[in-house]
């Protein structure tokens, strides 16, 4: 397996995740974003959207993160990444479409740029009032679904990690990275704890990556 990733890419951070939590061997290629190689022709030969992640499985070359997820979880099932009951799945599904539909699009490296480059937002603008208002909208959203519901428990949903874990953790770095707020968030912030006390999630964060 082969997956083509950045150290700071979040979606390429989920599969990361899972890769560790599935115990997969995975041979981990750079594309550096900051560089711009995720337009290079190479890339863009095997991921014509030019985002990262793409994970190549022997012929198989699987792009969106969201798909390259439920398509590991299906192939390599234990440990499952969603609950046995349709109520338990929809909900971690929920939760983690908010992190990848709701939050992660609108503050896409490539949103952030057009947001300078063709609307001639100012850096404060970007990097502050815009990022920082989707990350609170949607944090504010999970951190309400988990204090306010009893499947809720050491993770997202019960006690092991899963789908919708996979997707916060990533999430909470990049809320981190631009300085948010996060101190009214205790129940989100201590499930995003239980999981970096785990190896898969902590090997696969950003600064432990080879192109960190
Ligand atoms: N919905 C996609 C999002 C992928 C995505 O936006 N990746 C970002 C990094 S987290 C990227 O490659 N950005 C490159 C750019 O904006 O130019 C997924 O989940 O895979």
């Amino acid at each position: 397996m082969k997956l083509y990733g950045f150290s700071r890419s979040s979606a390429a951070f989920r599969v990361r995740i899972a890769v560790n939590l599935k115990k997969l061997d995975c041979e981990h290629i750079s594309i550096s974003l900051p560089d711009g190689n995720q337009f290079s022709d190479d890339y863009t030969a095997i991921n014509p959207q030019g985002r990262v992640p793409t994970l190549v499985d022997g012929d198989l070359v699987l792009f969106q993160s969201m798909a390259i997820l439920e398509y590991l979880d299906e192939r390599y099932p234990e440990p499952a990444f969603l609950p046995r009951d349709s109520a338990g799945r929809a909900r971690v599904r929920g939760l983690a479409n908010i992190v990848a539909c709701d939050i992660h699009p609108l503050n896409n490296l490539e949103v952030l740029k057009f947001l300078g480059s063709e609307l001639g937002q100012d850096r404060q603008a970007v990097d502050v009032t815009w990022y920082h208002h989707w990350i609170a909208r949607g944090l504010r959203t999970i951190e309400a679904h988990l204090a306010g519901d009893h499947a809720t428990g050491a993770f997202c949903h019960g006690d092991n990690p899963g789908l919708a874990d996979i997707c916060l953790v990533p999430q909470v770095f990049n809320a981190q990275r631009y300085k948010c707020d996060l101190a009214g968030y205790p129940r989100l912030m201590a499930v995003f704890e239980a999981c970096m006390a785990l190896e898969a999630f902590d090997r696969a964060q950003p600064s432990k990556q080879a192109d960190a």
